[in-house]
């Protein structure tokens, strides 16, 4: 009898760790949640508002074990969320939601959008003081790689006081599928076509930071955005890491922070020319 029980035991074990080794996506359409997974240190965050469709977005854990190296946070899609889980066994994966685009993003892509999703807040640094920006997050899409350089251009934005700072690494491009993928920026960028990693995602990028220096005191906003472009399929994914949108880095991510520091001096570049005019 002891010998069942332990046996019964070993395999329940053995189930939880195979459920554990991949990533798991809990649907979630409240903003409020979904802005203070992703909240950190020394930030307070104010007036959420959030537009996506029914399923669009959620909170995920288990993201390291599926090749994401950002194991748990939110993910926000041009479709259905719960459709980045593995493993990879469409080379199209969809969600037509019939949402509508969203302008700024559409200026980015350069081609219509559709299906987009929108989380927006407003937020201060504590105590009254500047301070620097930090968060961490991953790109991914079913886009890849068969419309890389289509007008299937697939695209997001992290808007800081209504400036994209979601740019391509030593570059002012956005991060579009056009940008990074297997070809360009390719040490960027994962190529999942084999389904080596246990996503639904063909392709997706290495963990990026967004850093921006030198805020102001006072409110700022954020908004994080995504849409489909050319068309309302193949869904495509943003997954923001939790606990990172912070004033102190978190877990600092590869690649080497040298780029990444790139990034966050074109963006804080951007936000001086803008406040100038
Ligand atoms: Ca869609
Ligand atoms: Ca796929
Ligand atoms: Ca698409």
């Amino acid at each position: 009898m002891k010998f069942k029980l332990l046996a019964a035991s070993f395999v329940a074990a053995m189930t939880m760790s195979a459920a554990s080794q991949a990533l798991v996506i809990t649907p979630e359409d409240d903003g409020t949640t979904l802005a203070n997974t992703i909240l950190g240190s020394g930030i307070t965050i104010s007036n959420v508002d959030y537009t996506g469709a029914a399923g669009a977005s959620g909170t995920f854990t288990g993201g390291n074990a599926s090749g994401l190296s950002i194991d748990k946070g939110i993910v926000l899609s041009s479709g259905s969320a719960e459709l980045a889980q593995g493993s990879n066994d469409q080379s199209g994966a969809t969600a037509n939601n019939g949402m509508p685009g969203y302008a700024p993003l559409t200026d980015i892509s350069g081609f219509p959008t559709f299906d987009a999703t929108v989380l927006k807040f407003d937020f201060e640094f504590d105590g009254g003081v500047g301070g620097d920006l930090f968060f961490n997050f991953v790109f991914g899409s079913e886009e890849y790689l068969e419309w890389v350089g289509s007008q299937f251009n697939d695209v997001f934005g992290f808007y800081v006081d209504g400036v994209n700072v979601a740019l391509t690494p030593g570059s002012s491009d956005p991060i579009t599928i056009n940008t990074i993928n297997a070809s360009q920026n390719s040490s960027l960028f994962v190529d999942n076509t084999s389904g080596a990693h246990n996503t639904q995602m063909d392709g997706f990028t290495t963990t990026l930071q967004i850093v921006l220096t030198g805020l102001s005191a006072g409110l700022h906003t954020m908004e994080f955005a995504i849409a489909d472009a050319g068309d309302d399929a193949l869904d495509s994914w943003i997954f923001i890491q939790a606990d990172s949108f912070s004033d102190t880095p978190v877990g600092v991510p590869e690649p080497s922070p040298f780029l990444l520091l790139g990034l966050g001096l074109l963006g804080l570049g951007l936000i001086r020319r803008k406040q100038a005019q």
